[in-house]
């Protein structure tokens, strides 16, 4: 895993069923540069199909949130086992939107991250400052509580397998601006002491750092460079299959 770059795209709440099988369709014919690992993370209601179409792809599917319950009377809901059986293998937790608009807290990452990793999904786990946590200079100690609360209580096992995503609020959608690559090392390598602080400073389990943030053509090899980088997760600029193709060629 040392040397995988990741690169995935988040679709959000874009292209129904019809669209989504397109775009999986023609996911589906690209072949990966070697080193690189993608996924996409579509809407619920093409999770089945998406997953069914990539399943001989090296492009992993995941969902983009899960409820931590299995099943029961939790109307609009959805569970691991469910996502699972749809396919997925992976599944976006914590996103800056989901706890901005939806309530999410880092205590209710943290059991959705446990969640996940008892059927086997492989928990994307984002974090990310708020702007005014980040003009007042915090965004480290907001970064370090959100990683070591989504990470509470994993086993080394279980470390293995989570990836975590790293998206200022403040860089995020069309009233963002990109990270600066310098800030985002500086976040990164202070990102990795405190996940190194959990899973050992041995290097036997390097958990993948990833950005995510106004990723888009004209910066994604700045962020890959970077040595506390391993990848990045893009929004808009990778909607379109052709546009994620070609930004998975460039760093590739
Ligand atoms: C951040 C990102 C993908 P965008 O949410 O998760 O979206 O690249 O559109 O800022």
């Amino acid at each position: 895993d040392q040397k995988s770059v990741w690169v995935g795209t988040n679709w959000k709440m874009n292209k129904g069923p019809g669209e989504a099988i397109a775009a999986a369709d023609a996911l589906a014919s690209f072949k990966l540069p070697e080193g690189v690992r993608a996924f996409v993370t579509p809407p619920l209601t093409s999770l089945k199909d998406v997953a069914s179409i990539l399943q001989d792809s090296p492009v992993m599917v995941g969902a983009q949130t899960m409820y931590w319950e299995d099943s029961g009377a939790w109307t609009g809901e959805v569970s691991a086992p469910m996502i699972a059986e749809c396919g997925a293998s992976c599944v976006l937790l914590g996103h800056s939107e989901r706890r901005q608009n939806f309530g999410e807290t880092d205590w209710t990452v943290n059991r959705k991250v446990q969640a996940a990793l008892r059927h086997g999904l492989r928990p994307l786990i984002c974090i990310g400052d708020l702007l005014d946590e980040y003009e007042a200079g915090v965004s480290q100690e907001t970064l370090a509580r959100q990683t070591k609360i989504a990470l509470n209580g994993l086993s080394r096992e279980d470390l293995r397998q989570v990836v975590v995503i790293y998206e200022p609020v403040w860089a995020i959608g069309s009233s963002g601006r990109p990270a600066d690559p310098p800030f985002v090392s500086e976040i990164h390598t202070k990102l990795r002491s405190v996940v190194e602080e959990i899973a050992g400073h041995d290097g036997s389990i390097r958990i993948p750092l990833l950005y995510g943030g106004s990723v888009s053509r004209a910066n994604i090899r700045d962020y890959v460079a970077l040595s506390d980088v391993d990848g990045v997760l893009i929004g808009r600029a990778g909607w379109d299959p052709e546009d994620f193709m070609s930004l998975i060629a460039s760093v590739g």
